[in-house]
């Protein structure tokens, strides 16, 4: 599967200078778009199961549940 992460705020954007991350700690995966700009990540998942996908650039991380998301695997 490919995610492609975009952000729509520029670099005046206060905290990260407009960077925005999808991170997925237990599957290793990392994506930072740059300001007004997109970053993609092609893998396979090897694993079923529900994961947690967040952006701890500037939108509060792991800490804020309202900015998450799920990731749900399934063969
Ligand atoms: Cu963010």
């Amino acid at each position: 599967m490919t995610v492609r992460l975009t952000s729509v705020d520029n670099q005046f954007h206060t905290d990260g200078g407009g960077q925005h991350q999808w991170a997925v700690d237990e599957l290793g995966l990392n994506i930072v778009a740059p300001a007004l700009g997109s970053e993609s990540l092609t893998f396979i998942p090897d694993q079923q199961g529900t994961y947690t996908f967040y952006c701890d650039i500037c939108c509060g991380g792991r800490a804020n549940p309202t900015m998450q998301g799920t990731l749900i695997v399934e063969a």
